[in-house]
């Protein structure tokens, strides 16, 4: 049976990855930086933080000769980068770190593939935010990239130094180009889990108003569950290449509001504009949803839409779940784990 390295196995999409592989067979190495509390809640979630073939592993992806002893010491065939510092609104405060690690953080795996067994499978975890600036839509792998934050610009370097070492060195080097998805295991400072967590807090009197941003972005939201299964799949390919993975279906903040309120039964009326806008609660009145410019990033990335017709020819994957489905998932969940007075 395979080894894997996972690394950022505390994240989303760690945690998702870890339980398909897990049930695929697989011993995972699941890594995570040190910190004074390490949290698995994502993995106890899925019920496998536990699970007998499951390493949890301190990692420094910034550290060359740890990269190496992972590989070393798990003797893994495929390595899935998924740690980064993934938050855009904190690459415009952090874009050093952001660089070291979002950036940087792939080129020591890469280096240390290189360096013990150029057989190893590689993953970089690519986003739709390298597009940017809208340059076509739908966008696809041949998509003008136009990063608009320092996490674009260093995911920018990490794609292209993953596809360098591909052509260079012929390691399986694959990129996958994500669009936004989400699940009940979000972060909560992202803006869809942060609206359905705010939803539930606001449906159980906990919370009087959600503030927002920019309500005009429009994203392509998917559910991570299954894109993990996209990155799983491109490993498996013949060939490494690069794919997006996307719905091929955008919406903006503002509709992902409305959608969230109603799927806990609030009907809402958007009245103003600009920062001047609020929701309101149309059974009682109150104002549930204004605008906090605080939450405004100084570029902005305004339509993502990508279209996956590559991964679905040459992987055979495609999005199943929709909005309104993912949306009510994520209320739903927040909705229990507020009830039952807890919420990552
Ligand atoms: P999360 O933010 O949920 O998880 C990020 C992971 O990276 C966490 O395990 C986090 O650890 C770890 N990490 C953060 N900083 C460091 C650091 N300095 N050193 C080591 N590890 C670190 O992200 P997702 O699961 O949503 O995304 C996974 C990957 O996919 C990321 O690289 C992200 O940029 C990328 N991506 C995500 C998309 C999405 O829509 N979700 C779309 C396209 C790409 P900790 O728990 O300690 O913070
Ligand atoms: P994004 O996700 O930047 O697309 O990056 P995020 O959910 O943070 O923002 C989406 C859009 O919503 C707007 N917005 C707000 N965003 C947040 N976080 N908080 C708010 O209050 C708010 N109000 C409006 C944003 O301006 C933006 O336009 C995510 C991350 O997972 C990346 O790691 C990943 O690469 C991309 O998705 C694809």
């Amino acid at each position: 049976m395979k080894t894997a390295i996972i690394t950022g196995i505390t994240g989303q999409d760690g945690a998702y990855l870890a339980e398909l592989l897990l049930g695929k067979g697989y011993t995972v190495f699941g890594t995570y930086r040190r910190t004074s509390s390490v949290n698995f809640w994502r993995l106890e979630e899925l019920g496998v933080a536990a699970h007998p073939n499951l390493r949890l592993v301190e990692h420094d992806l910034t550290d060359l000769s740890s990269s190496i002893r992972l590989l070393q010491t798990s003797k893994a065939s495929e390595v899935y980068n998924l740690a980064a510092q993934s938050f855009v609104g904190v690459s415009f405060d952090q874009p050093i770190t952001t660089a070291e690690i979002t950036g940087i953080g792939p080129l020591h795996l890469l280096e240390a593939i290189r360096i013990v067994d150029p057989g190893i499978r590689f993953y970089q975890a690519s986003t739709s935010e390298m597009f940017g600036k809208v340059q076509a839509v739908p966008q696809i792998e041949t998509t003008m990239f136009w990063p608009r934050s320092p996490y674009g610009v260093a995911k920018l370097y990490a794609h292209w130094i993953t596809v360098n070492y591909r052509e260079s060195y012929d390691i399986f080097a694959t990129s996958g180009i994500l669009f936004n998805h989400e699940s009940p295991l979000r972060g909560r400072e992202f803006v869809t889990r942060k609206i359905t967590d705010s939803v539930a807090k606001i449906k159980l009197g906990k919370l009087d108003c959600l503030e927002l941003g920019n309500l005009d972005a429009k994203r392509d939201w998917g559910f991570a569950k299954e894109y993990v299964e996209g990155m799983w799949r491109m490993l498996q390919a013949d060939v490494a290449d690069t794919y997006v993975l996307a719905t091929n279906r955008t919406e903006t903040v503002r509709d992902f509001v409305s959608l969230a309120f109603a799927a806990a039964d609030i009907a809402l009326e958007f009245k103003g504009s600009g920062a001047e806008e609020t929701a309101v609660d149309t059974a009682t009145g109150a104002t549930v949803m204004r605008i906090n410019p605080a939450f405004h990033r100084p570029a902005e990335v305004e339509l993502l839409i990508g279209d996956p017709a590559k991964a679905k020819a040459d992987l055979g994957w495609a999005p199943e779940t929709t909005l309104e489905a993912l949306c009510r998932m994520m209320v739903e969940a927040d909705l229990r784990r507020n009830a039952a007075g807890f919420s990552f």
